[in-house]
């Protein structure tokens, strides 16, 4: 489950070791902040912790909980700040999954939520995990020393999962022919900056909000995060033509076979890689306009060009 395999990163034990306890302990809030499984409606609790227990990087309140850090911030309202920002992240899944979108069968290694509950479950799942996360981060904000800090952030996290974010940027994606008329690239660019890279932006800025970091530094990791997600989204891109299928856990050639436009198929493979170290590099830069220390984080990001799942 972490993402820190050690021929992952060979270069930094200590790094590795140190992001697999954190990434533990990051899974330990998460799924202690689900729902109870009881009541006539139980199996759409049993429905969410399959769909958010069933592993992955947990990249996402990782940026949140590092992004406060970077401030010296461990406020209460954390936890259930990255709780909800994964809840979203893993409705995003189960729904990208389902027979009208993907019609993906697994997914980290373990069968999709609709393939093991059922098409209408796998609807509901995801509609309840979105609604239960802003149950949550509302909850982080009742718990915040500063709440003005947490209504700032809720209001980030709602804005980038939305149209003008993560859902606009799968809009497009999946509806290509209602964009209009714009060129591959620009619209490539587009989906990218808003299906991956809205999230980790919100990341990024909602842990420097709840620390009360200035308006210039939320800016700066901000644009850090936009170009981290273009360099992950590349980085999909190339691992799903030359990654391993046991590491992904996951079918290989997916964007082939649904004819997908990537950045491998319009740019070809060594292009792609070169643009994952350039964004990665601008990514670290913008990081460096911020203030605080993000040794970590830019250490993690650095990791994510040598990512193998
Ligand atoms: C259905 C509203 C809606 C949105 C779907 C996120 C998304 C938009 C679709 C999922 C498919 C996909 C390739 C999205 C791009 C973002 C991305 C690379 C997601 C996978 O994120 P990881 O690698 O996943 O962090 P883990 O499994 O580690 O949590």
């Amino acid at each position: 489950m972490c993402l820190s395999k050690e021929k992952t990163f060979p270069a930094d034990e200590h790094f590795t070791r140190l992001l697999c306890e954190k990434t533990k302990a990051v899974e330990q809030t998460i799924l202690s902040l689900l729902p109870e499984e009881a009541g006539m409606q139980r199996i759409i609790m049993e429905a969410m912790t399959y769909s958010v227990g069933a592993g992955g990087k947990r990249l996402r309140p990782l940026l949140i909980q590092e992004s406060a850090a970077m401030f010296g911030w461990t406020g209460p309202e954390l936890p259930f700040f990255m709780a909800a920002m994964e809840m979203i992240h893993t409705y995003s899944l189960v729904h990208d999954d389902l027979p009208a979108m993907d019609n993906d069968l697994f997914r980290r290694g373990k069968k999709t939520t609709h393939a093991v509950y059922g098409e209408d479950m796998g609807i509901l799942a995801g509609d309840a995990l979105l609604n239960y996360a802003y149950e949550t981060a509302i909850a982080g904000c009742t718990a915040a020393s500063h709440p003005e800090r947490g209504i700032a952030a809720l209001s980030v996290l709602a804005k980038k999962a939305g149209i003008y974010g993560m859902i606009g940027g799968q809009v497009i994606d999946v509806r290509p022919d209602a964009a209009g008329s714009v060129s591959d690239q620009k619209r490539l660019e587009e989906i990218y900056l808003l299906k991956t890279g809205a999230l980790l932006e919100a990341s990024l800025m909602i842990g420097a909000l709840l620390a009360g970091a200035g308006r210039e530094s939320v800016r700066a990791l901000e644009a850090s995060g936009r170009a981290l997600g273009m360099a992950f989204q590349i980085q999909d891109d190339i691992l799903d033509v030359t990654g391993v299928e046991e590491e992904l856990g996951k079918p290989l050639h997916s964007d082939e076979r649904n004819n997908k436009l990537t950045y491998v198929s319009l740019y070809g493979m060594e292009r792609a890689k070169s643009e994952v170290s350039r964004l990665t590099a601008h990514a670290v830069d913008m990081l460096e306009e911020a203030e605080g220390d993000g040794a970590f984080l830019k250490q993690l990001f650095l990791s994510m060009i040598r990512r193998r799942k």
